[in-house]
């Protein structure tokens, strides 16, 4: 499958040596993306907010050359890393056709995250689109294409051939991908911004990242995925994320935060109650992922304040409230949760602004 408006229909320019450079943030789903078809076509749309201070910083160093094939090296805190050069090898190649310059340079990737390293939150989203919006930036030097919103759109249509989560980064605030019939525009292929209303309470709602677990995940996520095809309850749970995704547009324009909570739960459990009936059947929740649930579950019945959790693919915890509860909340998570996390570290976040250019 072949996307042709993605890919370029007009004569290279010879560029010299130079460098671009974007950071690009983590997003948390609200309902959740589990299950792909071949070419990172998700099985069910999903919906996630951008968020703020967990991000990747990256520049793309490229030197012109006339040698076959990809060149590239890539560092992470200025420390080569050859154990990312197949996850990217496998990038390049699946994006060639839409980026045919590719093998005309090579390239010295640099990289920092300004999350913990080894927190067991995932790069994968922040690290893909930081790099999809690096390599569409030289596509603008290198077809003299100044159609910014274009170039956007593009950098999400790879990111998603890097990590499905990722192409959700690119823009700020809620970001929608997947088809889904009550929302126009939206695409299996890239990511869009929610195109509806979003109450005040949204738009800089507030995410603390327990981390519960930074180990290395047992299942990675694309086994996970895999594993939902033939999961005996695949058809149901796609059919869900359909109407959650449709209940949340009015949900979000409201700012109902009870009918909010109820849905952003669901699909947490969910997602994690497919592992849990996968074959093989795997447990990424660990011991204290539990107990912070019941905690926080106590916390909000004796307060009122509403606050609620969702999870990743791993045992980590997002703990979800709107900014006006700021004070209390973090009061609690310092309190009550934070002996539930390696080393007491959580980490604060906030609906975010998507991709932004680093100043070279
Ligand atoms: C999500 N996750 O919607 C879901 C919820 C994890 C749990 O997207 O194989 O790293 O690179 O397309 O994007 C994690 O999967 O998978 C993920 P690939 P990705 O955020």
């Amino acid at each position: 499958m072949h996307v042709e408006e993605f890919i370029p229909n007009t004569p290279q320019k010879k560029i010299g040596e130079g460098s671009v450079g974007f950071t690009s943030p983590s997003n948390i789903a609200l309902v959740k993306y589990w299950g792909k078809k071949p070419h990172q076509i998700p099985a069910n749309p999903s919906i996630s907010f951008t968020l703020n201070n967990c991000k990747t910083e990256t520049f793309l160093r490229y030197t012109p050359k006339t040698s076959d094939g990809f060149s590239f090296e890539v560092y992470l805190d200025g420390k080569k890393q050859p154990e990312f050069r197949p996850k990217i090898e496998q990038f390049f190649e699946r994006i060639s056709i839409y980026s045919p310059f590719l093998a005309n340079f090579h390239f010295d990737i640099e990289t920092t995250n300004t999350f913990p390293h080894s927190s067991g939150i995932a790069s994968s989203a922040s690290g893909m689109s930081a790099l999809a919006m690096c390599i569409v930036a030289l596509e603008a030097l290198v077809y003299e294409d100044s159609d910014a919103q274009f170039l956007k759109r593009k950098a999400s249509f790879l990111a998603r051939l890097g990590s499905g989560s990722a192409c959700r980064s690119i823009e700020g605030g809620f970001v929608v991908w997947g088809a889904h019939s009550s929302i126009l525009g939206s695409s299996d292929l890239e990511g869009v911004a929610f195109p509806f209303e979003v109450h005040e309470v949204f738009k800089d709602y507030q995410d603390a990242i327990l981390l519960v677990d930074k180990g290395e995940k047992q299942v990675s996520s694309s086994v996970g995925h895999n594993l939902m095809h033939n999961h005996p309850f695949a058809k149901e749970r796609f059919q869900q994320a359909h109407d959650h995704l449709d209940a949340l547009i009015p949900i979000l324009k409201s700012g109902d935060l009870n009918a909010f909570i109820h849905i952003i739960e669901r699909e947490a459990l969910t997602l994690h109650a497919m592992m849990m009936s996968s074959d093989p059947y795997f447990i990424l929740m660990k011991p204290n992922t539990l107990k912070v649930i019941n905690t926080l579950w106590s916390f909000r019945k004796e307060t009122q304040i509403p606050i609620c959790f969702t999870l990743d693919a791993g045992a980590n915890v997002h703990v979800l409230y709107p900014k006006r509860y700021a004070t209390e909340v973090e009061q609690f998570i310092q309190n009550k949760l934070s002996g539930y996390c390696q080393n007491g570290q959580y980490i604060l976040d906030h609906v975010g602004k998507g991709v932004e250019p680093i100043k070279i």
